[in-house]
């Protein structure tokens, strides 16, 4: 008997996947088909106060090995999720629901705690510091300064469980600032990795980019990222308080590679651009995988292994 079972503050979840945030989350029509699959939970596409349409078509594009996208925000605005997360909590109190918010300015940020403490929402709230492609505003999670800044002031807002959605980082001292700074705050949990922000990929025949928005420049998920998500989840279990947790997000397409966050310390795993490509299929392929790699090597929960990878 395989146990999947694992906890994200006080939600526990019957198995450790979810779908990534934007990725089959924008509309009450593709949360209720998470709802109906084997993820564990859902968290909502992150919001913005007011509904907003995104950036031009194409803006997402499927890559050999993975996706780039510039969506630049589209979702139907805070009071629609909030609205979704409250109901299903009603006909479906066991499935843990994450809001996912994405203001433009500290205020609105604000704003919008405010709204989700003064209603009856039971679920988890994250706070995304990282969308790489609104046009003119720069990832906040690589500008430490403005990052404790935001946290000081929303933690003096919000006295509900609460966790970031942080951009991959790529080198160690930045690692040990940004732990640094984020070990000074009560956080229910990191998300770790969004999109690897602003690259670009190329038609060779027509020698055009593939995606229209911000001259083709766009967040790149899939397998291209797994290394990189490995190693800001395991850099940041080696530095973080044990107190926070993490969400483990980037690359995973097997039941292998979810394992192998798990070992580096993650206790849930979103899906992002393999779920953009199968559907919630790949829920239940991935955990068939994942079972079927635990029976081999003898594991029957997901704690008998977490954090546990070996170094030579
Ligand atoms: O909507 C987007 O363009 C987007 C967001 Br908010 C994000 O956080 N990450 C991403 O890859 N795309």
């Amino acid at each position: 008997m395989i146990d999947l079972t694992t906890t994200l503050n006080k939600l526990h979840f019957k198995t450790p996947l979810m779908n990534a945030a934007g990725v089959h989350c924008a509309t009450t029509t593709e949360l209720d088909d998470l709802l109906d699959s084997q993820a564990g939970g859902l968290v909502t596409k992150s919001a913005t106060l007011q509904p907003r349409t995104g950036n031009p078509d194409p803006r997402y594009a499927n890559l050999p090995f993975g996706s780039i996208n510039s969506m630049g925000l589209p979702n139907q605005g805070l009071d629609y999720y909030l609205n979704y997360a409250n109901a299903t909590a009603l006909t479906h109190p066991d499935f843990p629901i994450l809001l996912s918010l994405a203001g433009q300015s500290l205020a609105e940020n604000l704003q919008m705690l405010e709204r989700i403490q003064a209603s009856a929402f039971s679920g988890l709230t994250e706070l995304n510091l990282s969308c790489p492609n609104v046009p003119g505003k720069p990832q906040i999670g690589y500008d430490f300064d403005q990052m404790k800044t935001i946290l000081t002031a929303v933690f003096q807002t919000f006295n509900q469980p609460l966790g970031i959605k942080l951009p991959p980082y790529f080198d160690l001292a930045q690692f040990d600032l940004v732990a640094d700074i984020l070990n000074q705050f009560p956080l229910a949990f990191i998300n770790t990795i969004n999109s690897v922000g602003n690259g670009l990929f190329i038609n060779l025949e027509t020698e055009t980019t593939v995606i229209k928005p911000k001259g083709g420049f766009g967040g790149i998920g899939g397998s291209y990222v797994k290394p990189v998500a490995l190693a800001n989840v395991r850099a940041f279990r080696q530095r973080l308080n044990p107190a926070i947790q993490i969400i483990g997000t980037g690359g995973v397409v097997s039941g292998g590679d979810l394992f192998e966050l798990i070992l580096c310390g993650a206790d849930v795993v979103q899906i992002g651009t393999t779920l953009a490509q199968e559907g919630t299929p790949a829920f239940g392929r991935i955990l068939t995988e994942l079972e079927r790699i635990m029976a081999q090597k003898g594991y029957a929960t997901l704690a008998d292994f977490r954090g546990n990878l070996k170094t030579l």
